[in-house]
């Protein structure tokens, strides 16, 4: 196995928050400024004994090691400002942090009266940020390329087309190219659910790609339903006639460094399953959601991810064994 599991993991969960938490993951991570900075999800509410009403909010969190995490003692106000200011959202969650020429950019999902969508905000400072855009319904799980590429702003992203898949989840990862962050278009498929062995139901992306020497190495995320199996979660525990049938495992990918659209490598097994009991067990069990990714100068990487709807964890390993999993591509 290429990837290591932190001995500290959850590295960041509820009983680590300083306001009300109840679900921490989901997290968006990246070096900023000489610091790790997070950005996590957190569901409030939720508890395993049952629920009435919940919201999420998001915090932020900063480190020196990216294993010990200082939260910020409120959450972040300006996501929740810019949600209640606006008649139309009802909420943000799954961020994800790129830092491009010095900034740092924000991908986030906003569930909206009329839909789902992906948006981009940028900060300088995670004190003001300007939101640069916001898809199109239904649309989600957006990250950012840590640099330009040909001279535009590239991003993967997952629309979720429902009636042109036959009304089943069989969504699919695809990228779209801007000068500006703003106005986006040059749209392609990128990954389709058939081209994983390990996914039956949707794929999307997962932690916004770093640049190694052969590719831009990509993790996604990859479901695998399996209706006659019923997964532990908090619902299925307390609801006899609740089900959760749906693993989400991680997957590794390698795009073309000049044309980071295409395809050139894949992971055929799995990057990551869930196995331990912080993965297995909570909201939603057996769910791997990575979010975050770092390359650290002496080729060890970070990857960051929400386990089972709950808890935030780390996994680490060499570039090279990454690569190493890589396979060619063809579809
Ligand atoms: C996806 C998103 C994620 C979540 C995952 C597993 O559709 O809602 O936020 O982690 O499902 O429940």
């Amino acid at each position: 196995m290429a990837l290591v599991r932190h001995p500290s993991n959850p590295v960041l969960s509820a009983a680590d928050i300083p306001f009300d938490a109840s679900l921490v993951f989901n997290a968006g991570v990246c070096k900023f400024q000489g610091r790790y900075v997070m950005v996590f999800r957190n569901d409030v509410g939720l508890k395993p004994t049952g629920w009435n009403s919940s919201y999420t909010n998001l915090g932020v969190a900063w480190s020196k090691d990216g294993v010990k995490w200082e939260v910020q003692p409120k959450p972040w106000s300006v996501p929740a400002g810019i949600v209640a200011s606006n008649p139309e959202f009802i909420r943000f969650y799954d961020p994800r942090l790129t830092v491009i020429d010095g900034r740092c950019y924000l991908c986030f999902a906003v569930d909206t009266k009329h839909g789902v969508c992906g948006g981009i905000a940028v900060t300088d400072d995670f004190d003001k940020f300007e939101v640069l855009s916001v898809s199109t319904p239904d649309n989600r799980n957006m990250v950012l390329f840590p640099e330009k590429v040909n001279g535009k702003f590239v991003r993967l992203e997952r629309p979720f087309p429902e009636y042109s898949r036959g009304y089943r989840e069989r969504f699919d990862i695809w990228s779209s190219m801007s000068p500006d962050c703003r106005y986006w278009g040059d749209s392609r498929l990128v990954l389709a659910t058939e081209d994983v062995p390990f996914a039956n139901a949707k794929i999307g992306p997962a932690a916004p790609p770093v640049k190694t020497e052969k590719g831009w190495l990509a993790t996604f995320h990859a479901t695998y339903k399996d209706p006659e199996r019923t997964l532990y979660g908090w619902e299925t525990a307390n609801d006899p006639r609740a089900t959760w049938h749906k693993e989400y495992l991680a997957g590794l990918m390698l795009l073309d460094l000049e044309d980071p659209g295409k395809v050139i490598g894949i992971a055929p097994e799995p990057l990551l399953k869930a196995t331990e009991k912080y993965e297995l067990e909570g909201f939603r069990g057996s769910v791997i959601f990575p979010g975050g990714m770092i390359l650290e100068d002496d080729g060890e990487v970070k990857i960051y991810y929400g386990a089972a709807d709950t808890v935030e964890c780390l996994a680490t390993a060499s570039v090279e064994d990454l690569l190493g999993m890589i396979r060619p591509f063809r579809r």
